[in-house]
């Protein structure tokens, strides 16, 4: 059987009303429907993932292929590009490879965990029942003892920050559709998973109602049949 005729399983992470949680969850579908590489998604909660499996993996996405399983987003997105050489690539060159990287080490640092700071009492209360206690336990232990609830109540005034470290992408989309440039790539991908995971469980809209990334976040979402569109999502904007 060739390497694009086995079949995808995609496991993601499932909030309570079914909706996906996860931004790297996000990256991985949009880069399968950047190649057009159909998958049969799989939803675990927070604490199923070291019951499938054997127990292997510690965090989704978790792509299986045929007889090839892995974890880590970035070691899927590459190998993605390996196993289905003739559909479009996700890096053409080992630069634009590396371009991303840096987007993502950029964004991770600057915006991705500001973000986690605001949200991570959404994303408890988003989460499955079940997996509250879980989630509560694991996070608390990052904040070094704040509940959730202190660390979160705040919140509101740290928005500023997180708008203002979006500047240079602003200045940026005003020049090229993509943050890809002419066509979307998988630093595009990167960017709006992590606008998806806020829109899924946010209580707090991120974004001001006139910021100039709206277009983009819009082209985005309506990309591959409307992947980023969800009737459950919140509102991104105020
Ligand atoms: N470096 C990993 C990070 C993935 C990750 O952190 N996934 C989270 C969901 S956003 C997860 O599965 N967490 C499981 C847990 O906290 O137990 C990747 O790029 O895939």
């Amino acid at each position: 059987m060739t390497s694009a005729a086995r079949s995808v399983r995609l496991y993601e992470l499932a909030l309570g009303n079914g909706c996906s949680a996860s931004p790297y969850v996000w990256r991985i579908r949009y880069a399968l429907a950047h190649k057009g590489v159909a998958c049969e998604p799989v939803a675990v909660g927070f604490t199923d993932i070291a019951t499938i499996l054997g127990g292997r993996f510690k965090t989704v996405p978790i792509l299986e292929h045929g007889a090839t399983l892995m974890a880590e987003s970035w070691d899927i997105a590459e190998y993605l590009d390996r196993a289905f050489p003739g559909t479009p690539s996700l890096f053409s060159s080992p630069a634009e490879l590396a371009m991303v990287r840096f987007t993502d080490a950029w964004f991770t640092s600057e915006i991705l965990r500001k973000m986690f700071g605001i949200y991570v009492l959404d994303i408890h209360n988003a989460a499955r029942p079940e997996d509250r206690p879980y989630f509560r336990r694991t996070r608390e232990m990052r904040l070094k003892g704040a509940t959730l609830e202190e660390f979160t109540a705040d919140r509101g005034a740290r928005l500023p920050a997180v708008r203002d470290a979006l500047t240079p992408m602003r200045a940026y989309l005003e020049r090229f559709p993509f943050i890809g440039g002419g066509a979307p790539n998988y630093a595009d991908y990167i960017v709006l998973g992590a606008f998806l995971w806020v829109a899924s469980v946010s209580t707090l809209p991120l974004l001001a109602h006139d910021d100039t990334l709206r277009t983009w976040i819009d082209r985005l979402r309506d990309l591959y049949g409307e992947l980023g569109r969800d009737t459950r999502m919140q509102a991104l904007f105020e």
